[in-house]
């Protein structure tokens, strides 16, 4: 390390007096405009990382569902998997350092984490299409080459594909190729291979699958991209889909502002369809985030009414399909679905109750789900705001392809196949909004089911997400997958107190690792006591937690 250099470069990229930021849910996010010095030093860190694994590294430059103007940062982990916790620590804590320390904050993650500063180290790099990602994935280039990393430019990509080209370098290119292209081929291919299965007479599980593919009205597809990267990257891939997949792009960032009144985080949470595409009834419509790592999808029945189908009816579609195939494989398979707490309380039900499926509950942020995920040989993990995937065990995966190969009954062997297509076709690494698109899509049509058909499975339970601002939001302490508040005094109380009020009742208060905010959620037997509880529990944060400006409305 050259400290010189160093000092130079740090000082091109000052820290603003007093600022502190957290590593939080996905990375470091704030406004863009006090974010440069973040950037940088994650380029030190990414550096540090990948010397210390060592592997590649990514990072990415997003803050993904937040408004236009911010911006943020997610470290990637050699398997494409999120930063590990021990290194979040030191990343708040480079983040953070006044600018004299610096070097001493880098002398001390080296030692804690036993660095070797002449190892070779490359760093993967990517941005989504915020107006201030260029500039500031340049920053982090300036970290990088500071401390003699090596970097390649992803430049524009969605979150996921970045993920997936770390894993494909770590392993050597047996997950897949590096680049663009490898991951649409991958994708696709998969994707063909299962439509194509559900139409072979060899493969005898799907008998509706003919009829559904023949069915024009069912080939299309409806996509609000958030205005985002999603867009750009759904374009090119475009080509690569079959005819029995039209995809129809919505807000595609030529005209309007990221996540503005649409994308997954604003359908979800408003419960209603993005402005900017127009809805006939019945049609099958689905939202992706800023960068294309969650997705809902949603539906007008014929009286109008909207329909929303998020990450836990994706959960449950994609467990059935995963359930039946493994019961014909007779591999004794684990399976389980991780939730969080904001998982409607009708999903669990279904998926324990009628599914027979066992289900965790963990703390918000896919890497959390992703870690619990992985203590099974099939996991399927999804928060009901669409961000998810499914991990294969090591050991299942060898024995789904080694079936394939060598099975001589029929039936086993046409299922691992099926298996083997849909482990192709998932993100292992993470939540990706295209790739979970397209399992979705292979599963309708093999299945034959129609959108209401699927939204059928269950009905959820009325429910309300609502966020209050409040002076400082780590006065809130929770416990128990964040289901409890153990501070501020008295909350917790005050929310038991209130759930008492209403039949089927559930509600929860959390500090955002996103935004600047508390979120509340809050369900009960109808919308109006849901809409109701979220208020009353809103208002109690406000007066117990420190609300800032006037008191929420109802
Ligand atoms: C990120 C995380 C998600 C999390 C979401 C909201 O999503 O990756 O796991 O659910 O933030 O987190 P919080 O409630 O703490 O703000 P994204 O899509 O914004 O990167």
């Amino acid at each position: 390390m050259d400290p010189e250099a160093l000092r130079k470069y740090s000082a091109l990229h000052p820290k603003p007096a007093g600022l502190a930021l957290q590593y939080g849910t996905a990375g470091f996010r704030t406004a863009a405009q006090h974010l440069d010095h973040v950037m940088f030093r994650m380029g030190l860190l990414a550096v540090l990382r990948a010397r210390a694994v060592p592997a590649t590294i990514g990072v990415m430059v997003t803050a993904s569902h937040n408004p236009e103007e911010d911006n943020g940062i997610k470290l990637v982990d050699p398997l494409g998997e999120m930063l590990h916790p021990s290194w979040e620590e030191y990343a708040t804590q480079l983040a953070n350092a006044e600018e004299q320390d610096l070097q001493k904050v880098i002398t001390e993650i080296c030692q804690k984490a036993a660095v070797n500063l002449h190892k070779d180290a490359l760093v993967f790099l990517g941005r989504d299409t915020r107006p201030s990602s260029e500039k500031l994935s340049q920053s982090v280039i300036d970290g990088i080459l500071v401390l003699g990393g090596q970097y390649h430019d992803y430049g524009l990509v969605t979150t996921p594909q970045l993920h997936y080209m770390v894993c494909c370098q770590n392993t050597q290119g047996q997950y897949g190729k590096a680049t663009l292209e490898g991951y649409y081929e991958k994708l696709s291919k998969a994707f063909v291979e299962l439509i194509k299965q559900g139409e072979s007479s060899l493969c005898p599980f799907f008998p509706c699958a003919k009829s559904h593919s023949s069915g024009e009205s069912q080939r299309h597809l409806k996509v609000d991209c958030a205005n985002g990267i999603g867009a750009l990257k759904l374009s090119e891939m475009k080509p690569y889909f079959p005819q029995e997949l039209l995809i129809h792009i919505y807000n595609d960032g030529t005209k309007e502002k990221l996540n503005h009144l649409c994308g997954a985080d604003f359908v979800k949470v408003h419960q209603k369809p993005p402005v900017g595409l127009d809805m006939k009834p019945n049609e099958r419509c689905c939202s992706f985030d800023g960068d294309a790592d969650r997705i809902v999808y949603y539906y007008k029945d014929a009286t109008g009414h909207f329909h929303l189908i998020d990450g836990d009816k994706i959960a449950t579609l994609i467990s059935i399909f995963l359930k039946e195939l493994l019961a014909k494989v007779r591999q004794n398979f684990k399976m389980a679905v991780v939730q969080t707490a904001y998982a409607n309380g009708s999903s669990t039900r279904y998926l324990e109750e009628t599914l027979k499926v066992p289900v965790h509950c963990v703390k918000t942020g896919v890497k959390h789900l992703h870690h619990k995920a992985q203590e099974f040989d099939v996991g399927v993990y999804f928060e009901a705001n669409g961000h998810g995937t499914v991990l294969f065990s090591k050991a299942a995966e060898t024995k789904i392809r080694q079936l394939v190969k060598e099975e001589k009954d029929d039936e086993k062997r046409e299922a691992a196949k099926v298996l083997e297509n849909m482990i192709d076709l998932i993100n292992q690494t993470v939540g990706d909004a295209i790739s979970d698109m397209l399992v979705i899509e292979a599963i309708l049509a093999l299945k034959g089911l129609t959108v209401q058909q699927w939204d059928g499975i269950y009905t959820d339970l009325p429910n309300r997400l609502l966020k209050v601002q409040v002076a400082d939001r780590r006065v809130i302490d929770t416990t128990d997958a964040e289901r409890r508040a153990v501070t501020p005094p008295g909350l917790q109380e005050k929310i038991d107190a209130l759930v008492k009020k209403y039949k089927l009742s559930r509600a929860f208060v959390r500090p955002s690792g996103t935004e600047d905010v508390v979120r509340i959620y809050a369900e009960a037997d109808t919308q109006e006591n849901a809409d109701a509880l979220a208020h009353e529990v809103s208002l109690a944060v406000y007066h117990l937690a420190g609300g800032k400006g006037a008191p929420p409305q109802p």
